[in-house]
């Protein structure tokens, strides 16, 4: 029986590195890092019914929000490969007040901080709905040598060198974006390796979906719910209606937008105008990954990757996705 060759994460990125003569591995090995994190986390998640894991771990996070012990384990997870890492001075985390500067030596001299959501949709966790970790890289802009500083982490993102997520879906896939461009892998839980299965992703120009929580419609603006109406008016000729598709954990909803085209919607409402999704670690990595799969990510007024960040935690109104229906929804949001 013909067996096709095996890519694995690890074989991909110095094969993409080895296009970069000048490069280091210093990134390849910091995403190899990353998806180690990943296997760690996905090993719990998919025992979490079966062992003291579950239900909230009691604390709260910087967002107030009540933390699950997932959502401790992931982002301890993250935290002590990537200290221990040759390759980052630091991170910053959805779950942490404040950044972390690593502070031996090999980090001092590390070229690049990372981001993360360690587990996006956790309110998912305990009804088994595909949840998610988030990451983002920068090169840092503080000096070698010395520790991280908080400029690194505010970086906009425009500046990120690579982002991606793991989703701990019906399989669990890790999914990165450079320059270069999108590519996924899906693990095999028989060798415990991410395996490449979906080579230079493309988000569709259009798609079939809107994705948002529509719940929220008391709070939207009129062009919000004018764009609502365009979304549900019987078109047949232009696709239209959409269908609605929602899952409420944004790993989950993107990597549909990702593969399937459509879009996503979290927007500024009445009681929040700079909705409820994070700059840092949730919307400027998905907007650095659709936009590299050729799809748009807007604030509603502009490029998202080119907000300049005044605060870590701070968070932004987001309309991602296929890049006709992106513009189409910003005429109405405007
Ligand atoms: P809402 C999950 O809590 C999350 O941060 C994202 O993963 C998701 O897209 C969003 O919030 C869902 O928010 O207000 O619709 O429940």
């Amino acid at each position: 029986m013909q067996t096709s060759k095996l890519i694995t994460l690890d074989e991909f990125t110095i094969m993409e590195t080895r296009k970069f003569p000048q490069a280091t591995g210093e990134l390849s090995s910091l995403l190899r890092d990353i998806g180690l994190a990943g296997k760690l986390v996905n090993k719990q998640v998919r025992r979490a019914g079966l062992v003291d894991i579950l239900g909230e771990y009691g604390a709260t996070n910087v967002q107030g929000e009540s933390q699950m012990k997932l959502d401790i384990f992931a982002n301890e997870a993250l935290i002590n490969i990537l200290k221990y890492s040759t390759d980052c001075a630091g991170i910053a985390s959805e779950e942490n007040d404040e950044y972390l500067a690593f502070d031996d030596t090999f980090s001092a001299n590390s070229k690049y901080v990372v981001l993360f959501d360690p587990l996006d949709g956790s309110s998912n966790i305990d009804v088994n709905a595909s949840i998610g970790t988030i990451f983002s890289i920068y090169r840092r802009v503080s000096e070698l040598g010395k520790p991280c500083t908080i400029e690194d982490f505010t970086q906009p993102g425009n500046r990120q060198m690579a982002a991606g997520y793991i989703i701990y879906g019906s399989s669990t896939m890790f999914v990165y974006a450079t320059r270069l461009g999108v590519n996924g892998f899906t693990l095999e839980p028989s060798i415990g390796e991410f395996c490449l299965s979906h080579a230079n992703m493309k988000c569709p120009e259009t798609g079939k979906y809107y994705s948002l929580n529509q719940g929220n419609t008391c709070k939207y603006s009129e062009g919000m719910n004018a764009y609502l109406d365009y979304c549900m008016e019987n078109k047949k000729e232009e696709n239209r209606p959409y269908g609605l598709r929602y899952i409420g954990s944004m790993v989950a909803d993107m990597h549909r937008t990702l593969i399937k085209g459509g879009i996503f919607i979290y927007p500024g409402d009445k009681s929040n105008v700079n909705g409820k999704l994070r700059l840092m670690y949730e919307c400027n990595p998905m907007a650095f990954i659709l936009e590299a799969a050729g799809g748009v990510a807007s604030w509603g007024g502009g490029n998202i990757m080119d907000i300049n960040p005044t605060e870590l935690h701070q968070r932004t109104p987001i309309f991602i996705g296929s890049k006709n229906m992106v513009n189409k929804a910003l005429e109405f949001a405007k």
